[in-house]
């Protein structure tokens, strides 16, 4: 993309933010993407988090195809390169990189009997979107050239049985109990980490005064702390670590012994839609029938599982508090689940899809891009700057959108993307969004945002 990537102009109502055109943008993009790789991985963040995050990989695929589909194949592959022996994607895979706390040593999983030997990873999972990945690699690369496209098939064969083992492995080890609903044993799985979803099962983690001493580096990569979660989370946070590594990350003790354990309806929305792409993906490349029908069972129970987890009268999905048995009323973005599976009723549906038209949510008068924040502006306890307590995630806004187009719903996916678009056009690629301002928070240069841009201007 050969463009002048200086060539800003200022927003017409005057105010200071800059507007880049859309190729400027597209250029942008890619330079990021460009500028984060260190060869085998492009790390999530420059400064904040300079190593691989699992959904954040997946995400950096999709962009990294728009731009060079073998770059974009070797993402997944360090990624699953790194999968553990059981089947779990880890959440986090270390580079050399010493600037994040907590890194390999203070995860120390080195304990674990299932855990890879070539590298070093986290505990830990994050959402299933990887085959949600693979597929769209596979479309861009369809659309490129036709090296490009055996590439991509030879790759999608490949990687099938591993995205597989990754789905048993959260049917095997994370469905707990009669909900339904996967279970993260961590915040930090859920992917939106400090987000009021998790406030009631977090205020049960009670730090042991033998937590080991800490020092934050997060706290320093941001332009302003108060932005990022408190002390208080993070030592519940670093305190759940100190658990699983005491159980030598032995998913059966954590899952039946950890301080923390909920059912997390928006990543159990995301496995079925997951397992459905996987199916047509192993439909497409010849896999046999066995593993299919297992992923189309498993696809039905988590959409009944979503399905029953919505308020009788709001209609919004909610997680669950498994060692309470609570279900937990919160709203955040995450209660629009069912709109990305499925499977909920027809008057539910409805329900949500104007709650989400709302001033509660995209129809709030102050907000400068219709797109959902994390948590309703109207909820108590808002917070528009702070990480999941407010903020807008282009990421989150990309899967809807997916999801919306896939649902054939075209003209609510195209509104989502317009939106998104017009609040990533100052090329800062922010990790998140003020919903008022637009202003970019929390890190520059945030690979996933740069990379679901770059496929909206793409596609
Ligand atoms: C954030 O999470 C990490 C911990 O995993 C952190 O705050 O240090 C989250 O936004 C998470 O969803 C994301 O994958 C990660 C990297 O972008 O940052």
């Amino acid at each position: 993309m050969s463009v002048d990537a200086t060539a800003a102009r200022e927003d017409t109502s005057g105010e200071r933010r800059v507007r880049y055109p859309h190729p400027v943008l597209a250029a942008r993009a890619a330079r990021v993407l460009r500028d984060n790789d260190t060869g085998s991985v492009v790390t999530a963040a420059p400064r904040l988090y300079p190593h691989m995050w699992s959904w954040d990989a997946a995400f950096i695929s999709i962009g990294l195809a728009r731009l060079d589909v073998r770059r974009a194949i070797a993402e997944l592959e360090t990624l699953f390169a790194a999968q553990w022996r059981n089947g779990m994607v880890p959440h986090i895979v270390f580079t050399d990189a010493d600037a994040y706390f907590p890194g390999p040593d203070r995860w120390g999983t080195d304990v674990a009997r299932d855990g890879p030997s070539n590298v070093r990873t986290s505990g830990i999972c994050q959402p299933p979107v990887h085959a949600i990945a693979v597929q769209r690699v596979l479309e861009a690369a369809r659309m490129s050239s036709p090296g490009d496209r055996a590439d991509a098939e030879r790759f999608a064969r490949h990687i099938w049985p591993k995205l597989y083992a990754w789905h048993r492995w959260l049917v095997e080890y994370r469905t707990p109990g009669s909900s339904g609903l996967i279970a993260i044993v961590h915040g930090w799985e859920s992917g939106m980490d400090n987000s009021p979803r998790w406030d009631l099962p977090y205020a049960a983690v009670k730090p042991g005064a033998e937590l080991p001493p800490y020092v934050r580096k997060d706290l320093s990569a941001v332009g302003d702390p108060g932005e990022r979660p408190t002390d208080r989370e993070y030592d519940r946070y670093l305190w759940l670590i100190e658990e699983m590594r005491r159980a030598s990350y032995d998913q059966r003790r954590i899952v039946r012994d950890s301080s923390f354990l909920a059912g997390d309806v928006f990543i159990t929305a995301l496995f079925a839609i997951s397992c459905d792409v996987l199916i047509e993906l192993g439909r497409e490349f010849g896999q046999a029938p066995e593993p299919l029908g297992n992923l189309a069972e498993w696809a039905a129970n988590a959409r009944a599982a979503v399905a029953a987890s919505c308020h009788s009268v709001s209609g919004m999905a909610r997680d669950r508090d498994l060692r309470t048995s609570r279900w937990l009323d919160t709203q955040t973005i995450a209660g629009f689940a069912p709109l990305l599976c499925g499977g909920a009723p027809d008057g539910v549906q409805l329900r949500l899809l104007s709650l989400l038209d709302s001033e509660r949510w995209c129809g709030h008068p102050g907000l400068l891009a219709p797109v959902p924040p994390s948590v309703s502006p109207l909820r108590p306890g808002f917070t528009p700057r702070q990480y999941w307590r407010g903020p807008q995630w282009p990421v989150v806004v990309w899967l809807f959108w997916w999801a919306f187009e896939r649902r054939g719903w075209h003209e609510r996916a195209r509104r989502l993307r317009d939106a998104a678009i017009l609040l990533t056009e100052d090329g800062s690629f922010g990790e998140y969004y003020e919903p008022f301002t637009g202003e970019p928070l929390g890190s520059a240069d945030q690979s996933w945002t740069a990379a679901v841009v770059l496929d909206w201007l793409c596609s």
